[in-house]
């Protein structure tokens, strides 16, 4: 049986993890919005992976026999200035997540929930890549600068992602 504490913190997680897929959809409508495809399709399939994440803490959950406890899921953001300034966003919210996950872990051990603390060692590396991956992203678009044939590149490159 999983600890009331516990349970209070990955309940709250959820509703991290389904905000960071309200987050990263409300980004892809206002790409959609820009005629930018390929960073909308980025955005969606970022979204997707969130809601995965929220599946496999409600699955730890279920198997520990504790029970979920859905939250309401606050508005997003909902316009940007710029693609630059949605992806610099991103950054920001993912090192938050990072931040929440490691309060788990931390939380997770003093609690000796150690299911729990063997469960979050993969949001632990998944946040290493998310973070990575948008940090690389922000990069190309401070080279690319005011260049118009280099954001439909990336806006094309962006668009490759499965
Ligand atoms: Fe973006 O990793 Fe979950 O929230």
């Amino acid at each position: 049986m999983i600890g009331q504490k516990i349970l209070d913190a990955l309940n709250n997680q959820i509703n991290e993890e389904l905000f960071s897929a309200y987050l990263y959809l409300s980004m892809a409508t206002y790409f959609h919005g820009e005629g930018w495809e390929g960073m909308a399709k980025w955005m969606e399939n970022q979204a997707k992976e969130e809601d995965e994440h929220a599946m496999k803490i409600y699955k730890h959950i279920v198997d520990r026999g504790g029970r979920v406890l859905l939250k309401p899921i606050k508005q997003p953001k909902t316009e940007w200035a710029s693609p630059l300034e949605a992806f610099q966003d991103s950054v920001k919210h993912e090192e938050y997540i990072t931040s929440r996950i490691h309060d788990l872990v931390k939380l997770s051990g003093e609690e000796k929930d150690y299911a729990t603390h063997i469960m979050l060692h993969w949001f632990v590396t998944e946040q290493v890549e998310e973070e990575a991956q948008v940090n690389e992203i922000v990069q190309k678009f401070e080279r690319i600068g005011d260049s118009g044939n280099g954001m439909l590149m990336l806006d094309f490159h962006l668009g490759k992602r499965e």
